[in-house]
C-alpha cells in the first residue's frame, strides 16, 4: 500500500492547485460559451478515448453478444470473462449513455469510441473486446447493444453538445480467409512453427510462389456487405513484417488484408462509411491502422466522405488518421499527399515522452514544433472537392493509449524511479502540454482516475466499473487509495479535477485553442519551454505565453518574460515572484 496522505500533503503544499480547482455541473468548463456541436470548429474539442467494453455494463442481457438462437451471428456470441484482459468485460453503449454526465462534467466535448461494429467474438484464444475484427461493417457488436442503441447515444451526447467519433477500419476484417500453406487443408492447423505466413512479395506472386486462399467450409457468408465474401478483394499475400511492400499488403497478425489498391474495393469501402455516415450522423471518423493502406485509397475516400457528410449537413465533419510513426515528415505525408484532414501526432507524444518521463532538453519539443510547417497546406476550391486544409493546430495530441500503454505506466517503468508524488506531477505536466500545445487534446479514458498498467495493449485497457482482472487491481493507482477492484467515477479524484480545469481554461481562452503557436524559449537540458499562442480574428486578438518548467530546480522567468507586460492567468503551483517551481507551468498573457 503506497503512501496517499503523503501525496496529499505534497500537492497541497507546492501544488496551489486545489484551491481553484472547484468544479461543479453548473461552473464546468462547458458553461464558457461553447459553440453548438454542429457548428462548432474541431479545434474547439477535448476528446475522451473510450474501449465501450470496459467502461461501464448499462445492459447485462447483452453481455453475451448474439443471442443463441441467432444463427446468422453465431459467431458474434461469446467471449465474456470479466477474469480475463483479453475477453468481452460487458460493458456496452446503454454504460456509456449512463455515465454521459461523468465525462461533461470533467470539460469532454468529443468522444472517440474504439470501433463498435459486429466482431468475430473470438479469434486464436482471444476476444474481440476491442472492435477490431470486424465481420459486419452494417451493424453494431451485439456485446455493445444494437444500432437503436448507438442512436440514442449519440442523441444523448449531442443534447449535452458533445460530438460522437467512431474508429473505422478499411484495412482489413476479421481473420477468415485461411492459407492451405499455413493452416492446412482444415484451416486449423498451423504449418509454421513461428505461429506467422510468411509474406509473398508481388515478384514472388508473379513467379507463380502464390497461398492458396480459401474459407473454411461454412464460413463463406460470414461477412456483410456480401461483396466482402470474394476472396479475391483480399491481398492474399500473408502476414505482413511491416516493411516496403509487406507494409501495405500483409495481413496485420492474419486479419484479412483488403485489396485497397483495387478501385472496385476502394469504392465499396467509401460506400460502406457513407452508409455508417448516413443512419448515425457521426461528427467524425478516427481511422485505424492509416500507414497500411495505399495513398491513392486515402486521396480517395476522405474527399468523397467529406463531401458526402455535408451534404447531409454535417459540414464540420472530420477525420484523423492513425499513423504509427514518431517522424513528422512521414506523419504529415498523410495530410499532405493522402488528403486526410489530421493524423494522430505520435511525434508529440514521443517528445513529452522524452523530456517529461526521460528527462532530456526541453529543445526536445522545439525541435518538434519546428517541423510543423510541413503539416501546411494551401488547396483552393476546398468545398467542391471535399479536401480540407491541413495544418499542424488540427493534429490530435495524446500522452498515451490503448496500444503503447498509459502515460503514468511510462514513468512507472522510468529507470529515474520517481516517487509517487513525482509520477503524478510529472503527469500533470505531461497533460498540460498536451492541452496548451497546438493540436487537440485526448484523454485516454481512466488516466483521469491515475490508471497506471503493467504495459500496452491488454494491459492498458482497465475497467472503470469495477474489475475482475487480477493483473489490473494490483496496480497502485496514483493519486488515490483505491484500486480498479471497486468502481473508479471518482469526480473528485486529482486529475478529473485538474484535467477539469484545464479544460475550462482551453475554452476561455481562444488563443489556447487556435493561436498560431512559436517557441520562445527551450533548452538543452530539462528547465523552461516556453511558448507563445498569437490569436487575431477581426477585432480580437489575444496574445498568450505558456511556460512549462520541467525541471526538478526552481527556475527563472526573466529568459521568457523580460520587459514583456503580462498579466498571470493561471499558474499551477505557487511561484515567488520572477520564478517558476518544479515541474510546474503558467499561462500569461501579453497586455
Ligand atoms: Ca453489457
Ligand atoms: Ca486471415
Ligand atoms: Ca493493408
Ligand atoms: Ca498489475
Amino acid at each position: 500500500m503506497k503512501l496517499f496522505v503523503q501525496s496529499v500533503m505534497f500537492i497541497v503544499a507546492v501544488s496551489g492547485l486545489l484551491t481553484s480547482l472547484s468544479v461543479d455541473a453548473k461552473n464546468s468548463a462547458k458553461a464558457a460559451k461553447l459553440a453548438p456541436y454542429q457548428q462548432r470548429n474541431f479545434q474547439d474539442e477535448i476528446f475522451y478515448f473510450v474501449l465501450p467494453d470496459r467502461f461501464y455494463n448499462g445492459d447485462k442481457s447483452n453481455d453475451l453478444g448474439a443471442a443463441e438462437s441467432d444463427a446468422k451471428r453465431a459467431l458474434s456470441r461469446g467471449g465474456l470473462d470479466a477474469t480475463h484482459k483479453g475477453m468481452y468485460h460487458g460493458g456496452d453503449l446503454a454504460g456509456l449513455t449512463e455515465k454521459l454526465s461523468y465525462l461533461d462534467n470533467m470539460g469532454i466535448t468529443a468522444i472517440w469510441l474504439t470501433p463498435i461494429l459486429r466482431n468475430q467474438a473470438m479469434q486464436n484464444g482471444t476476444s474481440g473486446y476491442h472492435g477490431y475484427w470486424i465481420l459486419d461493417f452494417t451493424e453494431i457488436d451485439p456485446h455493445l447493444g444494437t444500432n437503436a442503441d448507438l442512436k440514442n447515444f449519440i442523441d444523448q451526447a449531442h443534447k449535452r453538445n458533445i460530438k460522437v467519433f467512431f474508429d473505422i477500419i478499411t484495412n482489413h476484417t476479421a481473420d477468415v480467409i485461411k492459407y492451405k500453406e499455413c493452416h492446412g487443408d482444415d484451416g486449423l492447423s498451423w504449418l509454421f512453427t513461428k505461429g506467422n505466413c510468411p509474406f509473398k512479395s508481388l515478384a514472388q506472386v508473379a513467379k507463380g510462389d502464390t497461398y492458396t486462399p480459401f474459407i473454411i467450409k461454412g464460413n463463406e457468408t460470414l461477412k456483410t456487405p456480401a461483396w466482402l465474401n470474394d476472396i479475391n478483394v483480399y491481398h492474399n499475400q500473408g502476414d505482413s513484417h511491416w516493411k516496403g511492400e509487406s507494409a501495405i499488403r500483409g495481413d496485420f497478425a492474419g486479419l484479412d488484408d483488403v485489396d485497397t489498391n483495387s478501385e472496385k474495393v476502394t469504392q465499396g469501402m467509401i460506400d460502406i462509411y457513407k452508409a455508417i455516415i448516413d443512419e448515425f450522423k457521426p461528427d467524425g471518423f478516427r481511422i485505424d491502422t492509416v500507414k497500411h493502406v495505399n495513398t491513392e485509397f486515402w486521396q480517395a475516400f476522405s474527399p468523397a466522405l467529406t463531401v458526402h457528410a455535408k451534404s447531409l449537413g454535417i459540414n464540420n465533419f472530420f477525420m484523423y488518421g492513425e499513423v504509427y510513426s514518431f517522424d513528422s515528415k512521414e506523419l504529415s505525408s498523410f495530410t499532405t499527399q493522402a488528403k486526410l484532414p489530421s493524423v494522430l501526432d505520435f511525434a508529440l507524444q514521443g517528445a513529452i515522452r522524452s523530456t517529461l518521463v526521460e528527462q532530456k532538453g526541453t529543445d526536445q519539443l522545439a525541435n518538434l514544433f519546428a517541423q510543423d510547417h510541413f503539416y501546411q497546406t494551401d488547396h483552393a476550391d476546398i468545398d467542391s472537392t471535399g479536401i480540407q486544409n491541413t495544418n499542424a493546430n488540427q493534429l490530435v495530441n495524446f500522452t498515451g493509449n490503448h496500444d503503447m500503454g498509459r502515460f503514468a505506466y511510462f514513468l512507472k517503468e522510468s529507470k529515474h524511479n520517481y516517487s509517487e508524488q513525482e509520477q503524478i506531477q510529472r503527469n500533470l505536466l505531461a497533460n498540460a502540454i498536451m492541452y496548451f500545445s497546438r493540436g487537440v487534446p485526448v484523454i485516454y479514458y481512466g488516466d483521469e482516475q491515475g490508471f497506471v498498467g503493467d504495459g500496452g495493449d491488454q494491459a492498458s485497457r482497465q475497467d472503470m466499473m469495477p474489475s475482475k482482472v487480477a493483473s489490473y487491481n494490483d496496480d497502485d493507482l496514483l493519486a488515490t487509495d483505491k484500486t480498479t477492484a471497486v468502481d473508479n467515477f471518482d469526480t473528485s479524484h486529482l486529475f478529473y479535477q485538474t484535467f477539469a480545469k484545464y479544460a475550462e481554461l482551453y475554452q476561455q481562452y481562444p488563443a489556447l485553442r487556435f493561436g498560431q503557436q512559436s517557441t520562445l524559449y527551450s533548452q538543452n537540458k530539462a528547465g523552461i519551454f516556453a511558448i507563445k499562442r498569437a490569436y487575431a480574428v477581426k477585432d480580437q486578438t489575444q496574445n498568450i505565453i505558456v511556460v512549462f518548467n520541467t525541471a526538478k530546480k526552481m527556475q527563472n522567468l526573466d529568459v521568457v518574460l523580460n520587459k514583456q507586460s503580462t498579466a498571470l492567468l493561471y499558474q499551477s503551483a505557487e511561484n515567488e515572484s520572477g520564478k517558476i517551481a518544479p515541474l510546474s507551468f503558467a499561462i500569461y498573457q501579453i497586455d
